[in-house]
This record gives structure tokens, sequence and C-alpha cells, in this order.
């Protein structure tokens, strides 16, 4: 299979010619750019910042630049937005979206609710502004575990990643969560198999997975954490040889980072077609024109912002988190 992460000589030239661009557009426009864990390597490496979608945000809030180009998918780019209102946030391709996010909207939440009303609604950051709104608060997949159990609450709606509500459960007997059926299609793509199969070709390799993966393949892995978690995780451990089950796009800073570390993917299934959208040329034509600026309507954005305030509130500075380039 095409290793989406290599790029050809002819592509190498290109990309450096887009790269000079990008560099001039910048400082044109008084931007950052800021991109995701899961990004292709050649965004990561122009990035300014990088990291998981939280620590953007918040990492975003800290620039003084005018415009921030948000290297991700939709859902982040609007995090970003209603951290930082008064910045214009673009999301360089607006069909990036998140298809785990758009697996529950603003209204079936609502209907869910009334079938719950003592539950506490907690959502996870890979949702819409809207959903986010209807939460009470939201968690990230490094502090869902602190998040639900921070709560009064003994019931406790969990949206909308059903793996990661699974995990919370396991980690969190005393409450009852109400699973919603979503999922990611992506991280589901790790079988068992394969697993088990990686295992077979690295025996002294650690297996670490993000808890959106299958219970199965969880219950395999020697370590389950979010992007954040994985860099803290890879850094401290004595292993040489770590199998990483999480989007591919990881393996570009865990690299870097530890070079004298080698990294297996189980599947090379684990690419996130949205993510993967985000091109460098997108990145210019972004600059270029200013587009596509990401906006959340005043109402939304404050309800939506409780619950983000209501998690940091609970988690403090983000632990866990990797934040490169600042
Ligand atoms: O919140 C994020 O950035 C995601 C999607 C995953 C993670 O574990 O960091």
């Amino acid at each position: 299979m095409m290793d989406i992460n290599k790029l050809e000589k002819s592509d190498l030239k290109y990309n450096e010619t887009l790269k000079k661009k990008i560099e001039k557009l910048k400082s044109k426009r008084n931007a950052v750019i800021i991109a995701h864990n899961y990004q292709r390597d050649e965004i990561q490496e122009i990035a300014d910042i990088s990291g998981d979608s939280l620590a953007l945000s918040q990492a975003a809030v800290r620039t003084d630049a005018d415009v921030i180009v948000f290297c991700g998918v939709k859902f982040m780019a609007e995090s970003a937005s209603i951290l930082n209102p008064d910045k214009t946030v673009l999301l360089p391709v607006m069909e990036a979206g998140c298809p785990l996010a758009d697996m529950i909207t603003p209204e079936k939440l609502r209907a869910k609710k009334k079938e719950h009303p003592a539950a506490a609604v907690v959502c996870y950051v890979n949702s819409s502004a809207a959903v986010k709104a209807e939460s009470d608060i939201a968690c990230t997949s490094s502090n869902a575990v602190e998040v639900v159990k921070s709560l009064k609450e003994k019931e406790v709606i969990f949206v909308p990643d059903k793996n990661l509500g699974r995990y919370v459960q396991s980690q969190v007997p005393e409450k009852k969560i109400i699973l919603w059926d979503g999922f990611c299609p992506t991280h589901i793509r790790v079988q068992e198999e394969d697993v088990l199969k990686a295992k077979e070709l690295h025996k002294d390799a650690e297996v670490i997975a993000h808890p959106e993966c299958h219970p199965s393949v969880l219950a395999l892995s020697d370590h389950i954490c979010s992007t954040g978690g994985m860099f803290t995780y890879v850094k401290q451990s004595r292993s040489k040889e770590f199998i990483i089950s999480t989007e591919s796009g990881m393996l570009y800073k865990l690299q870097k980072d530890n070079p004298d570390k080698k990294f297996y993917l189980p599947t090379q299934n684990l690419v996130c077609a949205n993510m993967k959208l985000i091109t460098l040329g997108w990145v210019a034509h972004s600059l270029e024109n200013l587009v596509y600026e990401v906006k959340v309507s005043d109402d939304v954005r404050e309800k939506a912002k409780a619950a983000l305030d209501r998690m940091l509130a609970v988690t403090g500075e983000k632990k866990g988190a990797a934040i490169a380039g600042y």
C-alpha cells in the first residue's frame, strides 16, 4: 500500500517552493500556523505549533498573531475560534470535517437528555460547537476519566465516541455511563489480529493505543492514552520499540523527538482522509485569500465556551499536552 506520508522527489521540489511562499504570506498576514498531530509530515514541518486539539486552541490564545491557520479538522478550528473570538481562524479546506463529530446533532442530544433528566452530559472535544453548547462539560481523551470522576451526578450521558465512553466506564465503575453510538472510522480500523501480528513481528515492542480504538484492541495494549500522553509516555519509557495504534501522522513527531526509538503501526489503514485533505498548496491558498474563516455564533459560542471552561477548571493547565515549537 502507498504510504501517504512519503513523497516523490518531484513533490519535494514543488513543496520547497510552496514552503517559501507560505513563509512570505505568513509574515504579510501576521499569521501563525498550527497543526494537529495527525497532519501530513510536511504540514507538521511548517507548523509554528503542533499538538492535540485542545493544546493547540490554548496555545492560540497566547499568540499575538492576527490570523490563525488551523491545520486540522473543523471542530478543532471551531474550538480555536470559541477560545479566540477576536482572531481570524482559518481552516484551509472547508470539507475537512470529522465523521465522529457528525454522528451527533444538538437535536438528537436534546432528545437523549429528555430520556435521562438526571444525567450530566459530557462531550468529547470531537464534537461540533452546537453539541458542546448542549453539554454540561467537555473532555479530551487525556482528561475524560478525571472529568467524569469530578461530577456529582451518578449518571452520565457520554457523547459521541462509544469506545472512549466504554474505556471511561471501565475506569469509573461507580458511575453509570450512557453511551452514544458514535465511533472514529479511522481508529476502529485496527483489528485484534493486526495487533497480534505486529506483536509477533516486534516481540520487544510496547503496545500503545488510543482510547478511540475498539475494546478488544485496548485489551491487548500495555498503555492507553491520548496523543499528548503518547509523547510523554514514549519519552520516559525504557523500551526501544513501540506499536502505535492511532492515526499515522503521529509517527512524524514521535520519530523526530525519539530518534533512537522505533515505531510501528499495526496496520497501514490508520489514515484519516479528512486530516490528510490539508496540503501545502491549500495552506498557501488559505493565507493568500484569507479562507475559510471559521466563526461560531455568539449564543452557541458562550454556551460551548462554558463547557470548555468547566473542563479546564477540573483539569487546570492541560496535562499530557505536547506542544512543539511553543
Ligand atoms: O483531541 C485531539 O486532538 C484528538 C482528536 C486526539 C488526541 O488524543 O489528542
